[in-house]
């Protein structure tokens, strides 16, 4: 089933200078980039993104470090595209995660793990609401549709 999830460069992965090269990885999979845009996520804002996770211990450096500077945030889309695009990304802890996942090829802790990516369809579609607008969504064909997928 084609589907949309949502993923962000965290201000980590946009200050080392891996914007490009993550998503390049979505691109070379095929997965079409339907929105995309930077910004420095307001402190209220990324107290909602992660309201799962109020009263951790990490809570408050979570905010810290996801508000420190400019991230890159998306909404990705093909098929399966919430699990794939996880996939992608790796375990939460870069030292658990796969080399040829992003997370293992550029992280080495848990609290600078570079991108964040949507759990879980309910998840994708709260967050997509959280960061973009409808009009924001784009409905465009890509070169490569017809190979991407069978009719
Ligand atoms: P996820 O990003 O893989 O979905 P979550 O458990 O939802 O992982 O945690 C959200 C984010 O909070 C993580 O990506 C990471 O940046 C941060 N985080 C989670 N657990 C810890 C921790 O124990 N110490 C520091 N940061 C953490
Ligand atoms: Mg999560």
């Amino acid at each position: 089933m084609i589907e949309k999830t949502f993923a962000m460069v965290k201000p980590d992965g946009v200050s080392r200078g891996l914007v490009g090269r993550v998503v390049q990885r979505f691109e070379d999979r095929g997965i079409k980039i339907v929105a995309m845009k930077m910004m420095r996520i307001p402190r209220e804002l990324a107290e909602r993104h992660y309201e799962e996770h109020k009263g951790k211990a990490f809570f408050d450096d979570l905010l810290s470090y996801i508000t420190s500077g400019p991230a890159v945030c998306m909404v990705l889309e093909g098929e399966n595209c919430v699990a794939t695009a996880r996939a992608m990304m790796g375990k939460t802890n870069p030292q658990d995660a796969a080399s040829g996942t992003i997370r293992g090829d550029f992280g080495q802790v848990t609290g600078r793990n570079i991108i964040h990516g949507s759990d879980s369809s309910e998840s994708a579609k709260r967050e997509i609401k959280l960061f973009f607008n409808d009009y924001e969504l784009q409905k465009h064909e890509v070169a490569d549709e017809a190979w991407l997928f069978e009719k």
